[in-house]
């Protein structure tokens, strides 16, 4: 056989060596690193889903769920603000060897994934959202990178996390995990408060008034110390532990850079890149916005991303014992209505007590809904804004969780006049929260404008009579009303 030559040697190795700086060339092309707006873009799909799903539930559950409301015999209220249940360790200011002393007190043994699961799906909920960890630190689930979690740390000893989310995959609820990533009494130092000072940042209004920073115990550790080795590990944990997630609902950033906030979204988009991240992961780096919790926004026109109103079914999120304040169906309805009509998502809140138990009346009045939306659901889901939400007399401007308490016992009454429209492709959906009437007149559907085709009541197999003009419809309703609570009409354009 002829041995290779000098010279045919040297244009092997050549072409060689030139295959392997095409490959490393390729891979350093194929590893740069993506933008925000590429990873998000990349959700385009997923965006889809979360405007038709609509409505969800959120689960704020944890230690504080034993004091509920009250320390040492005192009321959060007395001790000052915010006086959501869950904030008792801050608004407080119980050290933290102290407030620790709650988890061998945790012992759910009443808590029971499956009804939980199954409540979502009995209230027409289509997704679920539990806090993995709240401000005070505690994982409620089991966590290899802390030991302060419900596993470890109480007489309970199971993953209340996993439980849920077994049970969720069970009745076809999606699944999102709520992770407090900028806030943590118990490990977090000062949450980044004096970071912030020094940096010359602009200082938004909550971190001028210290929200949230732990000044009164803080840990010995830095901040950054508790991102690199608490924070950033827990949620590489969770969403390794739980694949599955549809959001990742992170809280309370305002004292987190760019730089931090970017980390929180990458480290969520390598694990689980079609998962929606929301806006509190800081610094304008959401997938999804929210306008507020317990706030419906009055200008839904200027918001550009997919959104979601998060709300409580009383006043506070965690359980708290005395706060009996509940919104009623009807309430909860106009809630659902209102924000569905400018194009939003509603995820609506329950507090389990210590014992792992939903309070009945939220558990009633969620199945109430989900009885309203066995009707009326396809006036919901699937459906985007029309150009008008609302026509009708009330006006009711929903701007806070403080704010509703403030109207304690606040009765909501709407007028036969007062409708909301969705739509969905040629078809507008318009629902009322009130039916005493039978005649009624709808000003926004004008002939010549949007000529109609046919007209029929949701859940009614009777004949809605109507006749359109340029004044708008005029409607004679079916005697027989097939929801408790107003109805909804499907008219479809020509
Ligand atoms: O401080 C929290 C609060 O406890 C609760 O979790 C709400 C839910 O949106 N988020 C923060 C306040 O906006």
């Amino acid at each position: 056989m002829k041995k290779p030559s000098i010279f045919s040697l040297k244009i092997g190795f050549t072409l060689l060596f030139s295959a392997l700086v095409l490959i490393s060339f390729s891979k350093l092309q194929t590893k740069k690193e993506k933008t925000w707006e590429e990873m998000n873009a990349s959700k385009n799909v997923e965006k889809e889903a979360f405007n038709d799903a609509k409505y969800g539930m959120f689960i704020h559950w944890g230690l504080y769920s034993i004091p509920a409301g009250v320390w040492k015999e005192k009321k959060i209220e007395d001790y000052g603000r915010p006086a959501v249940a869950e904030w008792i360790q801050c608004t407080a200011q119980i050290p933290r060897k102290e407030y620790a002393t709650l988890a061998p007190q945790f012992n759910p043994v009443n808590f029971d994934a499956d009804a939980i699961a199954k409540l979502a799906k009995d209230a027409g909920m289509k997704y679920l959202v539990v806090t993995s960890k709240h401000h005070d630190g505690f994982a409620m689930y089991d966590s290899e990178v802390s030991d302060y979690n419900i596993v470890d740390a109480t007489p309970y000893k199971k993953d209340v996390v996993e439980a849920l989310y077994a049970a969720c995959q069970k009745y076809g609820i999606d699944f999102g995990l709520y992770y407090s990533h900028n806030i943590d009494w118990m490990d977090g130092n000062d949450c980044g408060y004096a970071d912030l000072m020094a940096s010359g940042r602009e200082v938004n209004a909550k971190a001028k008034r210290k929200m949230g920073a732990n000044i009164w115990d803080p840990s010995a550790n830095t901040f950054q110390e508790y991102l690199d080795n608490k924070a950033y590990p827990q949620v590489k944990e969770i969403l390794t532990k739980f694949p599955n997630l549809k959001t990742l609902w992170y809280d309370m950033p305002h004292y987190l850079n760019l730089e931090q906030s970017a980390k929180f979204y990458k480290i969520a988009y390598d694990l689980q890149p079609k998962m929606l991240v929301n806006e509190r992961v800081g610094n304008n780096l959401g997938d999804f916005d929210i306008p507020g919790d317990n706030k419906i926004p009055t200008d839904h026109l200027s918001i550009t991303k997919p959104w979601q109103t998060v709300g409580t079914t009383n006043n506070s999120w965690g359980y708290k014992s005395y706060d009996e304040d509940w919104k009623s169906v009807k309430e909860l309805l106009f809630w659902l209505t209102e924000i569905v009509s400018k194009g939003g998502n509603y995820m609506l809140n329950i507090g389990p007590t210590g014992t792992g138990d939903v309070p009945q009346k939220s558990v009633d009045n969620l199945k109430e809904v989900g009885a309203w939306l066995s009707i009326n659901g396809e006036a919901i889901y699937n459906t985007r804004k029309w150009k008008v939400t609302h026509e009708g007399p009330t006006k009711l401007e929903m701007n806070g969780t403080g704010e509703r308490a403030k109207h304690k016992g606040m009765k909501v009454e709407f007028s036969p006049q007062d409708f909301w429209f969705t739509q969905k492709d040629k078809t507008i959906y318009v629902i009322s929260l009130e039916n005493s009437e039978r005649n009624v007149a709808i000003t926004s559907i004008i002939k010549g404008k949007d000529d109609v085709k046919s007209i029929e009541m949701l859940g009614s197999n009777d004949t809605v009579k109507w006749e359109q003009t340029e004044e708008g419809l005029h409607l004679l309703l079916p005697e027989k009303f097939p929801s408790k609570i107003g109805y909804s009409l499907k008219v479809v354009l020509k």
